[in-house]
């Protein structure tokens, strides 16, 4: 069964806008769509008219004409105008947007083909999912680790870079809770376009709620099973690429899984995440996302495979 965050036309959408921003943007994408239509319409429209005159060597349209006058400059040049205030009005908001100093902080960082997300001020360190609390100002700062990324949520914002060598920022207030789906959206390598990520937009509470559970280290008081798990991690070098929050394993080359059992995907938005899912990611992830950089686990022993996904299923 698919949860609903699976179902795509209802979250990923510029034409669903919850923020001031991108609802500007919708309307000035159809003020620019019927503009560009009637243009196109009216054009067709006289070419056929002129097409169908019998004599051509007779002259309708005398230079200075009114007609001409008025449909070849001063109509263009209202309507660009128009375009013109329209646009960098938006853009005025969006850069006094960006310089609120009532914000709260999350950097992404892009890695080929996932996000690490961190909360610098509440010293969280997560992956490939994004709370907020609606009503306030978030503002990211971007950066990437290896190739160029692109930060896009298309229902709240525009895109923007993510680079290796310098940072980027972007400051978005949204208007509506609900999951948005985000999206890379610059060719950073093969799976590109499974490099995606929930926004999770919920109210102050809740967002407080996320915060103190995730301000959680991992837990220590393990049950038999989920003891050999964490063993079962460290014997098939996991803790080389995934850190898990109060405990050694503290690599970098994957994303965070000190509450891998709260999110809700696996991949960076690919599949759902549940126990059979999560089974099937560690086995073999090359086939439901090839060419990511995480290796097969075709070996494991059942049982030990039991273990390892009671151990990650504590990891809340
Ligand atoms: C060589 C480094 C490496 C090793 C070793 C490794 N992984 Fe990964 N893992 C990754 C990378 C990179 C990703 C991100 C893949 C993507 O989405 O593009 C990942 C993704 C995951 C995810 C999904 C996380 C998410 O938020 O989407 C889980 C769960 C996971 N790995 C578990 C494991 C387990 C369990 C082991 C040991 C059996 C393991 N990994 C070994 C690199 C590694
Ligand atoms: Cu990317």
């Amino acid at each position: 069964m698919m949860n609903e965050w699976f179902n795509f036309n209802t979250f990923q959408s510029a034409w669903h806008p919850v923020s001031e921003v991108a609802s500007d943007m919708k309307s000035l994408s159809w003020f620019l769509i019927i503009m560009s239509t009637s243009v196109f319409i009216i054009t067709v429209l006289l070419l056929i008219l002129a097409l169908r005159k019998k004599d051509l060597t007779q002259k309708s349209f005398e230079p200075g004409n009114k007609f001409i006058l008025w449909s070849g400059l001063f109509i263009p040049t209202i309507v660009l105008i128009i375009t013109l205030v329209w646009s960098l009005q938006s853009s005025l908001k969006i850069s006094k947007m960006n310089q609120e100093e009532d914000v709260i902080n999350i950097q992404v960082i892009g890695h080929q083909f996932w996000w690490e997300v961190i909360y610098p001020d509440h010293h969280i360190i997560t992956a490939n999912e994004i709370y907020v609390p609606v009503g306030s100002n978030i503002k990211f700062e971007l950066s990437s680790q290896d190739v160029i990324h692109s930060f896009w949520i298309p229902n709240i914002h525009g895109k923007l870079d993510m680079l290796p060598d310098h940072k980027t920022y972007i400051t978005m207030n949204i208007e509506r809770p609900g999951r948005y789906r985000g999206q890379c959206a610059e060719f950073c390598g093969l799976q590109h376009a499974l490099m995606a990520f929930p926004l999770v937009a919920v109210s102050e509470n809740e967002f407080n709620q996320w915060l103190a559970r995730n301000q959680k280290k991992a837990p220590l008081d393990l049950s038999e099973k989920e003891s050999r798990g964490k063993e079962i991690y460290y014997r098939e070098s996991c803790h080389t690429c995934h850190a898990i929050g109060g405990t050694d394993f503290k690599g970098k080359a994957g994303p965070d899984l000190t509450h891998i059992a709260t999110r809700l995907t696996l991949g960076a938005g690919t599949i759902e995440n549940n126990q059979k899912n999560l089974k099937q990611w560690i086995v073999d992830s090359q086939s439901i996302k090839p060419m990511n950089r995480m290796p097969k686990y075709k070996n494991i022993p059942d049982k030990d495979l039991d273990d390892l996904l009671e151990y990650l299923g504590s990891l809340k």
